[in-house]
């Protein structure tokens, strides 16, 4: 691997160009063309350990994918076609690796680049935006790459060079159902902690028990219908578990509602929507409608 190429220079993505960065990878940030001639060549990134550092990378713009050796996207889910479409003479050889929230997308990039190798991810590493061009990486967590198409089967070594930078990634053939099983905790807390303007802890007050009770239901019971085999109560362990390590944040879809961006909720609880068949959904329904009226 040449160069890692970034495409979504939010929080988490210049978290994952500083790591990378930093054990020696060449990294370039694609960044979008209102950024031509106004980005500042470094980054500022906090580090857990609050040592602060400015970070080196090259930059691209969508008319140089040429030469892109291997494309990383870190995008929201909802810009991710719109970007990947508008990038100019990507080689078909090109890999492209798909780590932004929600689902529904892989389908459409497999068929808008219907000759690159294409992998999804999943990662829990946190990370906040504290400024422009100034990121802080907030919580240390696991990266988990999969192949989305026949290509992309051969691609497993890139977990290696990541892992060196992340800290962890490892390769797994059935990502869909990890990617499930990170929908399914968004599928919960977000909605409600947008619609509820509430940070992720306040979930386990006792006026939320009800809703998450219904909710985590209603999502296991889609995602099981899907062929998922975690059970009920392993889910809500997990889901319990993630409020109880991300008390503090707010989730990523408060933060966009409450900024007037919008939001993953077609890719989120959309998808369970989309994914639910006969059977009832109404808590997830009503969350959905919810947070569109809100503006996401
Ligand atoms: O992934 C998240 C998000 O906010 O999108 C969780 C796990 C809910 C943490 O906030």
């Amino acid at each position: 691997m040449r160069e890692w190429t970034i495409l979504g220079a939010g929080a988490l993505g210049c978290t994952f160009a500083a790591l990378l960065r930093e054990k020696g990878n060449a990294v370039s940030l694609l960044l979008n063309e209102r950024h031509r001639g106004h980005f500042h060549p470094a980054l500022e990134f906090i580090a857990l350990n609050e040592r602060r550092r400015l970070v080196e990378t090259h930059t691209r713009f969508a008319d140089q994918a040429a030469g892109i050796d291997c494309l990383l996207v870190l995008t929201k889910a909802y810009q991710v076609l719109p970007a990947l479409t508008s990038l100019r003479g990507l080689s078909a050889n090109t890999p492209v690796i798909l780590l932004h929230n929600g689902m529904g997308v892989a389908e459409q990039v497999a068929s808008a680049l219907p000759h690159n190798p294409l992998l999804a991810g999943v990662t829990s590493h946190g990370a906040l935006k504290e400024g422009p061009w100034q990121v802080r990486h907030t919580g240390k967590g696991e990266t988990w790459l999969g192949p989305v198409n026949d290509k992309g089967k051969a691609f497993a070594h890139l977990t290696k060079a990541l892992a060196g930078a992340l800290g962890h990634a490892e390769w797994n053939e059935d990502i869909v159902s990890l990617q499930h099983r990170k929908l399914a905790i968004n599928a919960v807390i977000n909605p409600l902690t947008a619609c509820h303007h509430i940070h992720n802890g306040q979930l386990h007050e006792p006026r939320f028990a009800d809703v998450l009770d219904q909710l985590s239901e209603e999502v296991h019971s889609v995602l099981a219908q899907l062929g998922e085999t975690e059970t009920l109560t392993q889910f809500r362990r997990r889901l319990h578990s993630v409020i109880e390590l991300t008390a503090t944040n707010y989730s990523s879809m408060h933060q966009d509602l409450a900024h007037g961006r919008p939001t993953e909720i077609d890719y989120i609880t959309g998808y369970v929507l989309r994914h639910a068949g006969r059977l009832p959904v109404p808590v997830c329904r009503q969350l959905y409608n919810e947070v569109k009226k809100q503006g996401g």
